[in-house]
């Protein structure tokens, strides 16, 4: 795939919101190059980069793509973007929009509410917050900067105002999302009744209920069982299945250069 400097993803390697975007660039076989976004530590400098100053409200978030003098900040817009300019069959048909955007609007509820129990977990566990370096930093130091890293996710947990002792609310409102999906999915194993970003969303909110194979987004063990839900995961393995298969059909190989 020849390199593209005009297109630059930003990212969160392990969030789900990232693999939508990056799935949905990947599907249209669009090159881009993949940047990686630290929390806390990226927080000034992402939002420098979307001209949104400390003072200014509103979150900086990932994904972002930036392309020909463009700032696309919505997962969202990045998939239709990737429609936009891709050949491939369309992730948001026309006559599928309205529908789309329903379960897209599902999906990132679901996902903000499991968001605080992934973020609990990464607290509780010395692992997972040694494996959230980048390659760089050196194994041995790694537990050396355990305070600073526990502080950087407790800031994220404030970031995004999350409740970190209620875990029966999360759970709550994923089981709702996940029951949608079951009863939407009928005999055609596809939410709208064909492939489309529907279902790159609801299959990339069960990455927040056990992770996809490593293959599709790799992540270190303790990040892998932080993210795990065993309860959630074993109430749920039908859609576990089901994404696993999704997966399996329609995520194409990655289409980044870094
Ligand atoms: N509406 C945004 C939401 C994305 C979002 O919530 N991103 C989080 C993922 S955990 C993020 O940027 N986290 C990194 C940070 O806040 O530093 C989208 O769909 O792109």
């Amino acid at each position: 795939m020849p390199e593209d400097p005009e297109r630059r993803l930003i990212v969160l390697p392990p969030s789900p919101w990232s693999e939508r975007a990056r799935w949905a660039l990947d599907h249209h076989r669009l090159p881009y190059r993949q940047i990686a976004h630290m929390p806390f530590l990226g927080e000034r400098r992402l939002r420098r980069l979307l001209g949104q100053g400390a003072e200014s409200g509103g979150r900086a978030t990932v994904p972002v793509l930036l392309v020909g003098g463009e700032i696309l900040k919505d997962s969202w817009d990045i998939a239709r973007y990737a429609d936009r300019e891709g050949r491939a069959e369309k992730l948001i048909p026309t006559e599928l929009d309205a529908e789309v955007r329903r379960w897209n609007g599902l999906a990132d509820s679901a996902m903000g509410a499991a968001r605080a129990l992934t973020v609990r977990a990464l607290l509780a566990s010395d692992g997972a917050l040694d494996e959230s370096h980048p390659p760089g930093v050196p194994r041995f130091l790694r537990p050396l900067l355990r305070p600073i890293t526990r502080y950087g996710t407790a800031w994220f947990a404030r970031k995004y105002t999350l409740d970190l002792e209620d875990t029966a609310t999360p759970k709550r409102v994923v089981n709702e999302a996940l029951a949608a999906l079951r009863a939407a999915l009928g005999s055609s194993g596809y939410v709208l009744g064909r492939f489309t970003y529907a279902d790159v969303v609801m299959a990339t909110l069960l990455q927040g209920i056990i992770p996809v194979a490593d293959r599709y987004v790799r992540l270190g063990p303790a990040t892998r069982q932080a993210w795990t839900q065993e309860d959630l995961a074993k109430a749920n393995s039908d859609l576990i299945a089901w994404r696993d298969g999704i997966y399996d059909r329609h995520r194409r190989p990655s289409a980044a250069t870094a």
